[in-house]
């Protein structure tokens, strides 16, 4: 599994932790299932958001990237979202992805851009047209829009408004996205062999890591809706392009998570932070539990409410664990397991250990199973990652 990470500034908010969550359930439901998961996941350490950033707070970029990478993983720790196997930036892929550029541009699926307009010469694009044809013949050929299934007009619009540059003039098509930007005055840069300096494009990032750490196709690559396109689709057609063979299997998105009804976003200074609800006293497994109250795949807003019940979902669920009744762990697992195994149903996990929690006597009433008590409590951390 292949789960696209954060590009580290503005983490950890409630959308990207949701996401990150919603993978360590088909993580733990693989393994529950004994299945063998190699798990890998990058970080965009250099990327235009955030420079963009950095530059407007006054930071040095590589502070910026380290400070939000260490509030990253101690959030996923917090949320007991297991680790990655391999946690890779796109910094130190850059060796591995500079040939994997310059093997596109040989074979005519990437062409360099003249610069115009104080862009200098040289950003390195690739050509969605030439890389479709090319692989029209095989079997399991990309094509553009092969993976998100949009129209011209949808893939259009929303190219622009997920940094790509739709009216860079030299380019073949508007659609074209960026593989090698060429070093500019006051940017970071790196040596690109025949590409010159300069540092690699996004969806070129995602696939030379996960081909690098997973085999070819791995089983699911992984993030939030907002990456079906471009991101994930052109990472797939460069997968296609540089191996001939498709990048996963199975492409699953969560769904986006915004505040009060609006989109959680940076422009409108709306972002939830874990690390500011941990702050503020608040318990990592009660914020676990208000993702998990919604379905992986839908949109949903997190609000003050939703967060009360999960709490109160919480104690209910501790305090019945003192009074297991007898024989209940096991149906509840069986449980459990039938509703994550049903397209990663967490809002039905959480009703099964709600009624089991409600069949529990009142406290003081009688003394529960130990051996339910520590069934449940196992089961309920291994499948769900909350710690009663
Ligand atoms: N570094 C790239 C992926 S290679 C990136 O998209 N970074 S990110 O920091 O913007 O987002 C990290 C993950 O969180 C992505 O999977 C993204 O789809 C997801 N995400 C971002 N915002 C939200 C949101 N509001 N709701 C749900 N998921 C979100
Ligand atoms: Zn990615």
């Amino acid at each position: 599994m292949y789960v696209c990470g954060i590009t580290p500034y503005d983490a950890t908010h409630m959308g990207h932790a949701a996401s990150y969550v919603a993978f360590d359930l088909l993580n733990r439901a693989w393994r529950d299932g004994r299945q063998q998961v190699a798990y890998v996941q990058n970080v965009t350490d250099v990327d235009d958001p955030l420079l963009e950033r950095a530059t407007a707070t006054g930071v040095d970029w590589r502070e910026l990237a380290a400070s939000q990478i260490k509030l990253f993983q101690t959030d996923m720790e917090a949320l007991n979202v297991l680790a990655p196997d391999n946690y890779v930036g796109a910094v130190e892929a850059i060796p591995q992805i500079v040939p994997a550029i310059e093997s596109l541009v040989q074979r005519g699926l990437a062409y360099a851009v003249a610069g115009t307009a104080g862009e200098p010469d040289g950003d390195i694009y690739y050509d969605v047209e030439a890389a479709g044809k090319h692989s029209a013949e095989a079997r399991d050929a990309w094509t553009l829009g092969s993976i998100s299934g949009l129209s011209d007009a949808e893939m259009l619009e929303l190219f622009a408004e997920r940094g790509g540059d739709p009216g860079r003039a030299g380019k073949r098509q508007a659609l074209d996205p960026l593989l090698w930007r060429v070093a500019r005055e006051g940017e970071p840069s790196w040596p690109g062999g025949e590409l010159g300096e300069g540092r690699p494009g996004w969806h070129i990032e995602c696939t030379v890591i996960a081909q690098k750490y997973l085999p070819a196709p791995f089983t699911v690559q992984g993030g939030g809706s907002d990456l079906v396109f471009p991101h994930h689709e052109m990472g797939a057609g460069h997968a296609y392009s540089l191996t001939g063979v498709p990048l996963a299997k199975h492409f699953a998105h969560a769904g986006m998570v915004g505040l009060d009804g609006e989109k959680m976003s940076k422009s409108k200074g709306n972002l939830v932070l874990v690390s500011r609800l941990r702050a503020a006293g608040e318990e990592p497994a009660a914020i676990r539990l208000a993702i998990l109250a919604h379905h992986y795949r839908s949109d949903w807003s997190w609000t003050d409410e939703g967060f009360a019940a999960a709490k109160e979902r919480l104690k209910k669920w501790r305090a019945a664990a003192d009074h297991a009744p007898a024989g209940s762990a096991v149906p509840l697992i069986e449980g459990l397991r039938a509703a994550l195994s049903d397209d990663l149903d967490a809002p039905r996990a959480l009703a099964a250990v709600d009624a089991w929690a409600a069949a529990a006597p009142a406290a003081g009433a009688a003394t529960g199973s130990a051996v339910d008590a520590a069934l449940v409590a196992d089961a309920v951390d291994a499948l769900l990652g909350v710690v009663l």
